[in-house]
C-alpha cells in the first residue's frame, strides 16, 4: 500500500479537542481506559497547530443523562428521553467540580476557544455541535465556518462517543473531518466502539494517527 501523504496543518485547519477533563481520566467519575494516555500525543499534535479548540462537557446537577437522575436506573443502563434513547452515565463533569475542569496537563496555551456543551438539564450533547436532540446548535460550526477553517481534526475522549459525535457533525456541516486514533481512547460500552467506527466510515470521517502530522 502507498505510504499515506503527511498532513502540514495549516491556516484553514482546526484542531478540536474533546473533553480532556479529570472525570474522564484516571480517578474520574467516568473514567475512560487508558485516558490519560491522550495527553502526550495531544500536546504534540497541538505544537504543529495554530489553531486549536477545545471543547469541555458541562452538566448541571440532576442532568437528565445521569442515572441518578431516573429512579432504578443504573449507569451504563439505557432510557428514553423525549429525543430518543440515551445511555446513563455516572454524575460527571458537573459545573464548577474539580472533575470538570479540563487538564491542567495538557499544555495548549494558545487554544482559541473553549466550547461548553451538555448544559442544558434535559438534553445531552456529545457533540461539540449539536446536541442530543440533533436540533440545539452549540454555535460551533458556525464559528469556524465565519473563521474559514475547512479541515477538522478530532482528538480526545471518548472516541466511540464526545469525539465520534464530534466528528460526526463536523462532517455533517461540510468540513473535511479526521480523527487521530492515537490521541483519543473509547469508553467502549455495549459495542459503542464498533458502532461509532461504522458511522464515521459511512460519514467519510478519515481515521489517521499523528505520525502523519508534521510536526507532531
Ligand atoms: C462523554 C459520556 C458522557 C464523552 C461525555 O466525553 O465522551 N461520554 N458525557
Ligand atoms: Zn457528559
Amino acid at each position: 500500500m502507498a505510504e499515506q501523504a503527511p498532513i502540514m496543518p495549516g491556516e484553514g485547519d482546526i484542531l478540536i479537542v474533546v473533553d480532556v477533563q479529570y472525570d474522564f481520566l484516571p480517578g474520574g467519575a467516568l473514567a475512560v481506559p487508558d485516558g490519560d494516555a491522550v495527553i502526550a500525543p495531544i500536546n504534540r499534535l497541538a505544537q504543529a497547530f495554530r489553531h486549536v479548540v477545545l471543547t469541555q462537557d458541562w452538566h448541571p446537577e440532576g442532568h437528565a443523562s445521569f442515572a441518578s437522575t431516573h429512579p432504578a436506573k443504573q449507569p451504563f443502563e439505557m432510557t428514553e428521553l423525549h429525543y430518543g434513547s440515551q445511555v446513563l452515565w455516572p454524575n460527571h463533569c458537573v459545573q464548577g467540580t474539580e472533575g470538570a475542569e479540563i487538564s491542567r496537563d495538557l499544555k495548549i496555551p494558545h487554544a482559541q476557544l473553549v466550547i461548553r456543551k451538555g448544559y442544558n438539564a434535559g438534553i445531552d450533547s456529545y457533540s461539540g455541535f449539536k446536541e442530543a436532540d440533533r436540533e440545539t446548535s452549540t454555535g460551533l460550526a458556525g464559528y469556524l465556518k465565519e473563521r474559514g477553517f475547512k479541515r477538522v481534526f478530532c482528538v480526545g475522549l471518548a472516541l466511540d462517543f464526545c469525539v465520534a459525535w464530534t466528528a460526526l457533525d463536523a462532517a455533517e456541516a461540510g468540513f473535511e473531518t479526521h480523527v487521530i486514533e492515537d490521541a483519543s481512547r473509547a469508553i467502549d460500552t455495549n459495542g459503542s466502539l464498533e458502532k461509532a467506527r461504522q458511522e464515521m466510515a459511512a460519514a467519510g470521517v478519515r481515521m489517521i494517527t499523528s505520525d502523519r502530522v508534521v510536526g507532531a
